[in-house]
């Protein structure tokens, strides 16, 4: 097998160039570190498809505080390489390192008390992605960089009023070629819905349960012919279901 430069820049800098996802705003509004958020207290990704902390993420942080969010507020989601933000000063691996490609993703579900639900045995729905552009040949998680670790998405208009886990996720690809190699990193956010919004979900899916190791999306060579981690200029899909529309 022939490893190309990049591929094997890809795999020496993906020991400890990880990200995890901490804070939320809404509208603009910073609503604080680790606030209403499940977060892991390190940034080790997870990488089997199977485990309980496809979820949530693994155990860490905890917060009885639950988010108030209107449909259509702007909501922010801020990655950082560790939590509270880069691991030293001018971390070149901040807010994630560079040879991390892939999708960016939020889910709800339905919970009775946001503060209180498990992570496991919920039903997610899709509410957003940032995947690859074709045009560009730019992924949602150059996006993220870009925006110095946040990404942004308007709440959907139509999620009916109650509380949900918001479960942000990011999938690096670096090094997906081989079974177990994707990279998965999620946090939920606590969050309680207002407004008048009646959406139900037709169908909903299972962490874990929801991504196959073999999935397109998850095992995949994102290198293409020359070596450049740009899929071969080719569309990409996501795994698990498609974004809800309203
Ligand atoms: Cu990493």
């Amino acid at each position: 097998m022939k490893l190309s430069v990049g591929t094997i820049l890809a795999y020496s800098l993906a020991v400890e160039a990880h990200c995890i996802f901490q804070k939320v705003s809404t509208n603009g509004k910073d609503d604080g570190s680790l606030t209403g958020i499940r977060a892991p207290s390190n940034n080790n990704p997870v990488q089997d498809v199977n485990s309980p902390n496809m979820a949530c993420g693994q155990p860490g942080s905890t917060s009885q505080t639950i988010l108030n969010i209107a449909p259509g507020d702007k909501i922010g989601a801020w990655w950082q390489h560790v939590i509270g933000g880069p691991q030293f000063p001018n971390d070149p691996d901040n807010p994630i390192a560079k040879s991390h490609k892939g999708p960016v993703m939020a889910y709800l579900a339905k919970v009775d008390n946001a503060a209180t639900a498990p992570s496991s045995g919920q039903k997610w729905f899709k509410i957003w992605q940032d995947t690859f552009d074709t045009s560009t040949r730019k992924w949602g998680v150059a996006n993220l960089i870009s925006n110095n670790g946040w990404v942004y998405f308007d709440f959907p208009k139509c999620i009916a009023p109650g509380q949900y886990l918001l479960r942000m996720e990011t999938l690096a690809l670096h090094s997906a070629k081989s079974q177990g190699g994707a990279q998965f990193y999620q946090s939920c956010a606590q969050i309680n819905v207002s407004g008048s919004g009646t959406f139900a979900p037709a169908q909903t899916v299972s962490f874990p349960g929801a991504y196959k190791a073999n999935d397109p999306g998850i095992l995949i060579n994102i290198y293409g012919k020359t070596g450049t981690p740009d899929n071969d200029g080719k569309p990409y899909k996501a795994p698990g279901p498609d974004p809800i529309t309203c």
